[in-house]
């Protein structure tokens, strides 16, 4: 089977609402449950690609569902070739809008191929894109959501098991000083050397954000992580030229063409693209191509199985962001080892399903 040219015959999907071991508590919303849509790709040579999307809500899956059906009508009988497939995708998909959950059903479509050829190379996903597999750093991005400073910093700690050396913290609190006593906390438990990232999950105006990020300035934070509106980037730019800390955007720019826009506004010091609104792993590579240009770092956003390939080819790599909530629904979780992601030697990007799990945490 290695090397063989391999033809779309289906796309299966189905949905499953995993409970989280930490609940995430944005500034936005909480977030007990992990609705991930798992997606197999079919060819008719027999082998199987998978990818997986995180839906935010599971009334989002249905909609995933029916824009997959339609991927698999248009692209059924033909080559696997994910380049020449986002092509004509986009293309019929243009009238609609390429973005939201259209997006995200091409940007699984695109992983699943790429899963799929990797597979019948018999090659790690990182190996087929030309890189020798190696650890990624990594940091805990479980949990540390909003809540009293006590029990946040026994959840830090509780999350430097597996040797991380960052971690991850929710601010957004109704008051500067909140913001301040959570991350002190944190900072007081874990001690001087652990890396404190900080997301705000758009939760300020700009002149808030000017505030508390001028007294988060002297906190010695990784970085400060949408503190505004995603997509104001005129605003994030005036940000980025008044903090010492960087500022750290990328989970909501949609496909290479978004992270370009706000590269040309020079909206942060530091980008982080989503698996499923950058385009999959075709969006990726070129959204790493855009940050290698500028020499900006690039980290990743959740999908830490198929990101710690992609980080190994990114030449400007930064973080891999560590989320454990697919974990109970495959058969080998991704590793950690010293706070690094260790991508599998296994062919494509590792994903296999547990199907007693997936039985259990059926939803659609
Ligand atoms: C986040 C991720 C997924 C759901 C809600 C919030 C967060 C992050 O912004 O960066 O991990
Ligand atoms: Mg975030």
């Amino acid at each position: 089977m290695t090397g063989a040219r391999l033809t779309v015959r289906a796309i299966r999907a189905r949905a499953v609402e995993v409970p989280m071991r930490h609940v995430l508590g944005t500034s936005q919303a909480a977030v007990r449950a992990a609705p991930l849509l798992l997606v197999d790709l079919e060819t008719e040579e027999g082998i199987t690609g998978r990818a997986y999307l995180f839906c935010y809500l599971p009334a989002s899956a249905p909609g995933i569902v029916a824009i997959l059906a339609e991927i698999e009508r248009l692209t059924q009988g033909e080559r696997v070739a994910p380049l020449d497939a986002w092509k004509k995708l986009a293309r019929r998909f243009t009238l609609v809008g390429v973005q939201g959950i259209v997006r995200m059903a091409m940007s699984a479509f695109d992983v699943a191929c790429w899963d799929a050829l990797a597979i019948a190379a018999g090659q790690p996903l990182a190996a087929l894109l030309g890189c020798a597999p190696r650890p990624v750093r990594a940091y805990n991005s479980n949990g540390l959501g909003l809540m009293e400073p006590g029990p946040l910093a026994d959840e830090a700690e509780e999350l430097l098991e597996g040797g991380f050396e960052a971690l991850k913290l929710r601010l957004g609190y109704p008051t500067l000083a909140e913001d301040l006593a959570a991350l002190r906390a944190v900072r007081k438990r874990v001690g001087g050397s652990v890396a404190i990232m900080v997301d705000y999950n758009q939760a300020l105006s700009v002149a808030e954000a000017l505030e508390r990020g001028r007294a988060l300035d002297g906190e010695g934070i990784a970085w400060l992580e949408e503190p505004i509106r995603h997509d104001d980037y005129a605003g994030a730019a005036k940000l980025t030229r008044s903090l010492a800390t960087p500022v750290q955007i990328g989970e909501n720019f949609s496909l290479p063409y978004g992270m370009e826009q706000a590269l040309e506004a020079e909206a942060c010091d530091l980008v982080m693209p989503d698996l499923e609104r950058i385009g999959g792993v075709t969006g990726w590579q070129r959204a790493a191509a855009l940050a290698a240009a500028r020499g900006i770092g690039m980290s990743s956003h959740l999908f830490p199985e198929v990101s710690v390939h992609l980080l190994c080819a990114t030449p400007t790599a930064h973080w891999l962001e560590y989320v454990d909530w697919a974990a109970p629904i495959l058969a080998e979780p991704l590793r950690i080892v010293d706070g690094m992601a260790i991508p599998p030697e296994r062919p494509g990007c590792g994903l296999a399903w547990d199907e007693d799990a997936v039985a259990r945490y059926r939803i659609a």
